[in-house]
């Protein structure tokens, strides 16, 4: 079966071809339909980004596509509204502040995980039609950099190479990219090739030694902000080695003279202090790197997110342009993607400073050909607001009317108590989202809900520059509509319908794809003009495409016949030559004893940024279910802070309370807390009001990675631990505790909390808590005043609906056989004291911490597998299945055999 006919047989009920909505990977998924009428998920075995693998989230999608939470109505100011009126609403609030205070009073913040359709509306609308560039995306926080130093070197936003790069390279350099967590089906491919050629080598550069580390034959904890002075080491290094590629350089390019010497103007002293590196370990990099033809250097969040974001692209640009390692098989700097459509965003031009299909807003003869095809009354001629500046912008009254879709700004943007503050203040908000309660909707004076995966349909682009199809395969609920559509109603209300008059995604596609040609001409990379004429049935049938994708009779070929960019040495700038930048590093972040740890922060396996979907699956939850702060046992001694305690984390900004972990992986000096936790899971734990918005000054990103810090002990009175049928409900309870943090289970949820001072009437709170019992049911306690621990379960019927355990020390309840007990048959009133006990009676098994979200399994097992003689991760995964379904999890387990066939204890929590 050709991919084509793929896409027939998803017009078929049982089986529909589409792509997932996490990562920048675009795994290509097969949705089915049993006869029972239920869904499942697999990988796609003919994309040609996964060939049928899946990671953990991806092969838990189906239990994140529920009704539960979801805005399915139009509201205004908390009221159900019909859609005439709330689209009304929404055109008279902008048309009122465009009339009243001109076009810039009013800004999108939209997001990479709209598809290329949606973005592409919003884009014409707020630059061709309202006439502002105050459109800007939550890619500011994520690729910008990257677009900011490939335009800078390549003269266009062009991503040269190919997944199989990763495959065929003999050395894969990965920095500031935790790819075996944040990408990791790209990982698995890497890793599976690393294992057919055992003498590839990989290595990785992060501050933490993250599960990556498992395929890596080095790792270089490097020094935050460190890699501009690492790579720029490496360009002198070359230098010396005479490895420069002399004739590329000389025929391709321009500016190396002066790069190499900022380059050489820093000493070793110098060098082993911005990087934090051994001479020994930084130079066996540079051998590696000197002596290796096929090297590829994957980066992501640790290079873009940083105060000189575009310095460090620029520094291992230049290093792949100095030795001609760029576009041929297995070479070439790699940035990549977060989101499923960070590129296609970036293709129409959802940036600030960007016009549509690779254009430039402040190029005339661009803003000529973008304004003549759109027919457009009005172009702006500067470039917008970014992120930072729009809030900033929002916050100082400038803008009137904001518009925000498909992303959570109140969580996800630095400062972000601020953003909220401005945010709350604005006197026109409007927000749509697939969710009913967000911590940005709290604010919208308009919510407006939008159709979720699964349910829309267009296109998605991924990191190696494939566009996919995500399909429907369910119908829309309810009121939601697609946000093309809300956007294209809202467009003609303010008098443009003849421009926003399309029936389907098919039309969008067609005409952003016949954009990307106009008057192309090899001038520009971004072209598929292949598919400018595409119609609704090819638009269904599509199958993966790779661009660009030019008109069968275009003469001008700007790519290999291998779909590599560069291989020919022609880049996108005037004189078609790259450019070297001379880059010079910035000081790392100062710390002094007030601050003086660094907070790092980033992404968990299992859980997807705000939560607001991958919250919702139980499998996913219980991999990390708390929000917590990693920090070395070095570091954390001297503090008193032990393993599992509560701990406060302050920057100059706020504070939030989190878990500790303990683990030696993590750099001395250094702190990391997920990005994911908001207020809809923790009480305190939005990690974005402790970081400033410091942006890197060419991109506007921000500096999401590194703030120094401090941490101390929380040491509430007290600590508890439930398990409930239903979440709690804070304000009917009467008393919420002063930490809290709730995760799913499949029972129900899980709750951990902690009090500063005990509640006078513990047994109140718990009855509040884990309901009363009804006439069927019974409530049991124990309670032991000397020790201060108590225990609460009540059951209705058969059922357990929750139970409390309080401790003066962090619960020592296993939590995963705890939960499970909502789901048991709680007949025999006998057995009901084993939850009271909190331990498993005889015969069952407590799993631990769930290490294999796929098949359920938890650290104790696999602890025992190993004690038992399982001694590598196959046998581990013969005995128990863990790792054996999408993988994601392997590197834990080779962590656990490390340890514990070793007999070395454990310090990370488990
Ligand atoms: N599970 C999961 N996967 C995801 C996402 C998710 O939310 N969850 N989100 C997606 C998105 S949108 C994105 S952008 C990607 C991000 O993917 P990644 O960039 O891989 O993820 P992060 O955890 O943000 O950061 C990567 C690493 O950068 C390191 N780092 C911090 N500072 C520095 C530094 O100065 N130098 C170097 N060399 N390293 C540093 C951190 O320690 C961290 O391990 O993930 C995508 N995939
Ligand atoms: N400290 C720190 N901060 C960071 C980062 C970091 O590493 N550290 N990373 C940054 C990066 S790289 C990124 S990409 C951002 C991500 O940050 P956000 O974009 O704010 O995070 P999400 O949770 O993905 O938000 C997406 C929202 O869109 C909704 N949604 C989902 N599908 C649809 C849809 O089809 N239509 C509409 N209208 N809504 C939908 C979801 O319910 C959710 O509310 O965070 C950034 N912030
Ligand atoms: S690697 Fe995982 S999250 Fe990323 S696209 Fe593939 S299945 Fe989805
Ligand atoms: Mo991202």
């Amino acid at each position: 079966m050709t991919i084509a006919q793929q896409g027939e047989a998803s017009l078929s009920r049982n089986s529909v071809a589409t792509t997932c909505p996490y990562c920048g990977v675009g795994c290509g998924v097969i949705v089915e339909q049993a006869e029972d009428g239920t869904r499942s998920v697999r990988g796609d075995p003919k994309h040609p980004a996964n060939f049928g693998r899946l990671c953990s989230k991806g092969s838990a999608l189906m239990e994140t596509v529920d009704l539960d939470g979801r805005l399915l109505h139009p509201m205004i100011n908390g009221q159900q509204v019909g859609w005439n009126e709330a689209l009304d609403h929404v055109a008279q609030g902008f048309s009122r502040a465009i009339a009243e205070h001109g076009p810039d009073s009013v800004a999108f913040y939209v997001s990479g995980q709209f598809l290329t359709e949606d973005y592409y509306v919003a884009n014409k609308l707020m630059k061709g039609f309202i006439g502002s560039a105050n459109i800007d995306t939550n890619s500011r926080l994520c690729m910008a950099s990257s677009v900011a130093g490939h335009r800078r070197a390549f003269g266009t936003d062009t991503v040269p190479g190919l997944y199989e790069d990763l495959e065929c390279a003999d050395l894969v350099v990965l920095t500031g990219s935790n790819l075996a967590w944040c990408h990791p089906v790209l990982y698995q491919r890497l890793a599976a090739a690393k294992a057919a050629r055992p003498e590839m080598r990989v290595v990785l550069i992060d501050p933490r030694r993250t599960m990556t580390a498992d395929i890596a034959d080095l790792h270089l904890p490097i020094r935050p902000d460190g890699d501009t002075a690492l790579f720029a080491g490496l360009l002198a290094w070359l230098a010396a080695a005479g490895q420069v590629n002399e004739s590329y350089v000389t025929r391709h390019t321009s500016g190396f003279a002066e790069a190499l010497a900022a380059a050489s103007a820093l000493d070793r002293d110098m060098l082993d202090q911005m990087t934090g590196l051994e001479a020994a370990e930084r130079e066996a990099f540079y051998t590696l790197f000197t002596t290796t033809g096929k090297t590829v250097t994957v980066y992501s969040q640790g290079v873009n997110q940083s105060s000189c974001g575009t310095d460090k692209v620029s520094a291992i640009i230049n290093c792949h342009l100095a030795t001609g390692r760029i576009g041929r098989p297995g070479m070439g700097p790699f940035s990549v993607t977060g989101q499923p459509n960070a590129m296609g965003g970036r293709e129409v031009g959802g940036l600030a400073n960007m016009l549509a299909a690779h254009m430039e807003i402040e190029n005339p003869e661009h803003r000529a050909l973008v304004g003549l095809f759109w027919n457009a009354p009005r172009m702006p001629e500067k470039a917008g607001l970014k992120a930072v500046d729009l809030f900033h912008a929002v916050a100082d009254g400038r803008i009137k009317a904001l518009w925000i879709m498909a992303t959570n700004p109140v969580d996800s943007m630095p400062d972000a108590d601020a953003v909220q503050k401005a945010i709350a203040a604005c006197p026109f908000v409007v927000v749509s989202d697939v969710l009913a309660s967000t911590d940005t909707m709290r604010h919208a004076h308009v919510a407006l809900p939008a159709l979720a995966w699964g349910e829309k349909d267009g296109t998605v682009t991924n990191s190696e520059r494939r566009i996919s199809r995500q399909r429907a395969f369910l119908p829309a609920p309810a009121e939601a509509r697609a946000d093309w559509r809300i956007l294209c109603d809202v467009a003609a209300r303010m008098g443009f319908a003849e421009a926003f008059s399309y029936s389907n995604a098919a039309e969008i596609f067609a005409e952003h794809a016949a954009l990307s040609a106009l008057g192309n001409e090899g001038r520009r990379d971004f072209d598929i003009g292949a598919l400018a004429t595409i119609g609704n049935a090819d638009f269904e049938a599509l199958k993966p495409v790779l661009w660009p994708a030019l008109k069968e009779n275009s003469s001008f070929r700007t790519v290999g016949q291998d779909g590599r960019f560069f291989a020919d040495g022609r880049f996108f700038t005037e004189d078609r030559k790259a450019r070297f930048i001379a880059v010079t590093p910035s000081l790392p972040v100062q710390t002094d004893a007030a601050w003086p740890l660094v907070l790092n922060t980033g992404r968990i396996r299992d859980q997807w940024h705000t939560m607001t979907r991958t919250g919702k699956s139980p499998r996913l939850s219980q991999h990390l279910a708390e929000p917590f702060v990693e920090i070395h046992p070095d570091d954390a001694a001297p503090l008193g802070i032990a393993a599992a305690d509560l701990v406060s984390v302050r920057t100059a900004l706020g504070r939030i309370v989190v878990r500790a972990l303990l683990s030696p992986r993590q750099r001395k000096g250094m702190l990391f807390v997920p990005m994911h936790w908001t207020d809809q899971f923790a009480s305190c734990a939005r990690v974005d009001a402790l970081v400033p918005d410091l942006i890197d000054p060419v991109s506007g990103q921000p500096a999401s990675k590194n703030v120094a810090a401090r941490i101390e002990p929380y040491a509430p009175a007290c600590y508890g631990f439930a398990v409930l049928q239903q979440p709690p409900d804070w304000e009917q309870i009467g008393h919420a505790p002063d930490y809290w943090a709730i995760s799913r289970c499949t029972g129900g949820w899980r709750l951990e909390c902690a009090f500063t001072e005990a509640p006078a009437d513990m047994a109140g709170f718990a009855a509040s808590l884990i309901g009363r019992a009804h006439e069927d049911g019974e409530n049991l306690s124990y309670v032991d005043a000397r020790t201060g621990q108590a225990r609460y379960a009540a059951f209705n019927g058969a059922r357990l609906t929750g139970a409390l355990y309080v401790d003066q020390q962090p619960v020592g309840v296993a939590r995963g056989w705890a939960a499970e007990q909502l789901e048991a048959d709680f007949t025999d009133p006998l057995r009901r004291f084993i939850v009271i006990a909190g331990r498993p009676g005889k015969g069952s098994v407590d799993r631990g911490a769930i290490v294999c979200s796929c098949f359920g399994v938890g650290a104790t097992q696999i602890k025992t597998a190993i004690a038992g003689g399982c001694h590598t991760v196959d046998s581990v995964g013969q005995a128990l299945q863990a790792g054996t379904n999408c993988g994601s999890c392997r590197a834990e387990i080779r962590i656990l055999i490390e340890r514990h066939a070793a007999g070395t204890p454990a310090t990370v929590a488990a």
